[in-house]
């Protein structure tokens, strides 16, 4: 292992994902929206290559990386039936059904954002403690980038678009189990 032979990344899941059945929601930030739309692009086409329908995904979005979690947990509580009114005023949720999934997409860049640690470790906790306090699997999409260049290079433009890895990690988690 390492030097030439080694891949950086996910391998292909062992077993075949049909995510025909899956709803899936995926709340993203409005901050370096040049960025982050890609990579919600890159999630979506990931969704619908393992069988996802369009019509299943549910795209929300948020100001910034630091709102990703409290946004997740609301839409998820409410498409499970356990929160009322918390959406008053607001586009309700589409979904009859509950979500099975959800990915949190946000680009922090260290260079430009003041507090970046400070927000990077506010939304990893938050993100995970979504998942495990709602028992709805919820992708980290966040790129936490020393650069624009990086971010860039990251949401597929001039490397691999990491967006499609969360979006079949979506597919795989919400099918764990089943
Ligand atoms: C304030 C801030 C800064 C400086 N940088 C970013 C960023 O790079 N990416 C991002 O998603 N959000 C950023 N924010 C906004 C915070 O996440 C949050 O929206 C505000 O502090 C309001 O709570």
């Amino acid at each position: 292992m390492g030097g030439d032979d080694f891949h950086k990344g996910v391998k292909q899941p062992s077993t075949k994902l049909d995510g025909s059945a899956l709803r899936i929601l995926i709340v993203h930030t409005r901050w370096n929206s040049e960025i982050v739309d890609p990579l919600v692009e890159g999630s979506i086409a990931a969704l619908v290559n393992y069988g996802v329908k369009r019509e299943n995904i549910t795209l929300r979005d948020v100001p910034g990386a630091f709102e990703l979690p409290s946004a997740a947990l609301r839409l998820i509580r409410q498409s499970q039936g356990q929160s009322q009114n918390l959406l008053m005023g607001s586009p309700q949720v589409s979904s009859a059904m509950p979500f099975d999934a959800a990915i949190c997409v946000g680009v922090l860049i260290k260079g430009s954002t003041m507090h970046f640690e400070y927000i990077a470790d506010a939304t990893s906790h938050g993100i995970m403690k979504v998942g495990l306090d709602t028992g709805v699997p919820v992708i980290f999409g966040v790129l936490t980038c020393l650069t624009e260049e990086q971010a860039m290079q990251r949401a597929g433009m001039g490397g691999h678009n990491h967006g499609a890895d969360w979006g079949s990690a979506a597919v795989e988690m919400a099918l764990l189990g089943l």
